[in-house]
């Protein structure tokens, strides 16, 4: 799967050329300004939607960097549709905090198509001090097809750990099918 229209087919900026261009996701600050950095759990009206990855097929990626707290949405998709062979589902996602930083990392994954994924009790978090924060999950069929789409919302949560961000530090974000 790759359309090349910024609906999320994986390289980071849509156009489908296959780099590893990163998605911002942090408000604009001038350089080398202090911003707030203040952790705000609860989900909020606007994520940075990244669009649609396949989770049991393809090689999609998703490239992301900020500098402050961040909250990601996107959709993994089920597109092995044999009625025989089962497929299992998955993605991973790899937080890699600026150095002298420490940025943690929380996920969340739907109940069921389409549904929100910040009101699913179905979670995992990293907490590393130091090193990459990863969140791993994996659902779905194992050796045989379910007869059903096992399609997710997934929500990520880039949380800091400091009072303040600096905009020439960022953090940068891996999601990729594991
Ligand atoms: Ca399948
Ligand atoms: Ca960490
Ligand atoms: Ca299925």
């Amino acid at each position: 799967m790759a359309t090349g229209d910024g609906d999320g087919d994986g390289d980071g900026d849509g156009d489908g050329d296959g780099d590893g261009d990163y998605i911002p996701c942090s408000e604009a600050a001038a350089p080398d300004t202090n911003v707030p950095c203040d952790a705000e759990f609860g989900c909020p009206d606007s994520p940075c939607v990244l669009g649609v990855m396949s989770g049991d097929s393809g090689d999609d990626v998703f490239y992301v960097q900020g500098y402050d707290e961040a909250w990601i949405e996107f959709r993994v998709t089920e597109d092995d549709l044999s009625a025989l062979n089962g497929v299992g589902m998955s993605f991973i996602a790899q937080l890699t905090s600026p150095p002298g930083e420490d940025f943690n990392l929380i996920g969340m994954r739907s109940v069921a198509p389409n549904s929100d994924p910040c009101a699913s009790t179905i979670t995992q978090s990293s907490q590393n001090v130091v090193g990459i924060d990863q969140v791993a999950m994996y659902w779905g069929e194992s050796s045989g097809a379910n007869g059903e789409d096992d399609t997710r919302e997934v929500s990520l949560h880039v949380v800091p750990t400091s009072a303040e961000c600096n905009s020439d530090r960022a953090w940068t974000l891996r999601v990729a099918r594991n």
